[in-house]
Formats: structure tokens, C-alpha cells, sequence
């Protein structure tokens, strides 16, 4: 009887390395080859997952990187370990997921391909805070950072953060507001 493929599904914390077991149900006779391939969903292939990408077919001991090309399960062998790092962002982010999918090139199984889900969690904080302008607010454009600036403007962050921030603030008329922002790096300001 032929053996079945299957891919199980996968759920880490975003910088730690998703293992997908690549797997036949029963050791076959002959070598299974399939190619492996990850499709975007939520999270983007290649910019919420890093590189190497490797494998394993003795369960960790020894790892091969992948370089794109079809991977081959030798007759005796049921398990191909697959690692796939997460990459550990500044954004605060929803739960994102991906598709592995490992379709059968060559071999004798049940199934031409076999899916998993891999599943990253979020480990950023989300920014928030509140900004108050206390002098000159029709004209005064610039926010600095988290501190008060020469303007009169002043910013605080709700949540300590660990990196820089882009925060989009808008005035109102009474000159009170909040942001909210899950950019990086710069800070800016438009008005209304
Ligand atoms: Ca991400
Ligand atoms: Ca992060
Ligand atoms: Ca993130």
C-alpha cells in the first residue's frame, strides 16, 4: 500500500524557527521526492520568514540548506524536518500565517501533495500614546520624539518601546489628540 504525505502545522513566537515534519506515514520501498514551496498569506514569505531554510532527514542532527531544489525521502526514512526562521520585526502585527506545501514528484504515494499552516505570533507591543500641543498649534508641525519639544508640542508613549517610532499625528481643534502608529524609525506630523 502506498504511503501517505503529510505536512503538520507549525506555531512559534515571531524570531523562532518553525520545524514542519515532512512525513510518510509508513516507510515505503522506494524514494519519495517532492518539491517544497512556501506560499505568502498573511505573513509574506521572505520578509516575516529569513533564510537559511533547512532540512533534516535524520531529525535534527544533521542540517542541509535548502536551496530551492526538490528534496528526496529514501526508501526507509519517514520524516523530513523542515525549519523555516520567523524574523523577529519592530511591527506590531496580527498573528500571520503561510503555506507549505510539499507535492510529490517522483515516488509512490496515496497523495500527489500534502499542505501545513505556519502560524507566527506577534511579540511587539502595540504604540499608542497621546500628544498635546500647548502652544502654537496651527503652525507647528514637528514632533521630536517622546519629549517636549521647542514648539510646544509633547508626545508620550503609552507603553515603553525599544526602538524608534513613526507616529502620523493628527491636530484637532481643541489641540488634543492621540496617535497611533506601527511605523519605524522617523517621526511625523500632518494636520487637520
Ligand atoms: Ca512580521
Ligand atoms: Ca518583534
Ligand atoms: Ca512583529
Amino acid at each position: 500500500m502506498p504511503a501517505t504525505i503529510a505536512v503538520n502545522n507549525a506555531t512559534v513566537w515571531e524570531g523562532n524557527n518553525l520545524v514542519f515534519d515532512i512525513s510518510l506515514n509508513h516507510t515505503s520501498c522506494y524514494a519519495v521526492t517532492f518539491t517544497p514551496s512556501l506560499t505568502s498569506g498573511t505573513a509574506t514569505v521572505g520578509t516575516d520568514t529569513g533564510t537559511p531554510v533547512y532540512y533534516s532527514l535524520d531529525g535534527g542532527g544533521t542540517l542541509i540548506t535548502w536551496t530551492g531544489a526538490d528534496i528526496t525521502i529514501p526508501s526507509g526514512v519517514t520524516t523530513v524536518t523542515f525549519i523555516v526562521p520567523s524574523v523577529n520585526d519592530v511591527f506590531d502585527e496580527q498573528t500571520e500565517t503561510f503555506t507549505i506545501t510539499a507535492s510529490v514528484t517522483s515516488g509512490n504515494t496515496s497523495n500527489t501533495s500534502a499542505s501545513g499552516i505556519g502560524t507566527i505570533l506577534d511579540n511587539d507591543i502595540e504604540i499608542s500614546g497621546t500628544v498635546f500641543n500647548d502652544l502654537d498649534r496651527l503652525t507647528d508641525f514637528t514632533v521630536d520624539g517622546t519629549g517636549t519639544n521647542a514648539g510646544g508640542l509633547h508626545a508620550s508613549l503609552t507603553n515603553p518601546v525599544t526602538h524608534e517610532v513613526i507616529a502620523c499625528v493628527s491636530v484637532n481643534a481643541s489641540g488634543t489628540y492621540s496617535f497611533n502608529s506601527n511605523y519605524h524609525s522617523v517621526m511625523e506630523n500632518t494636520q487637520y
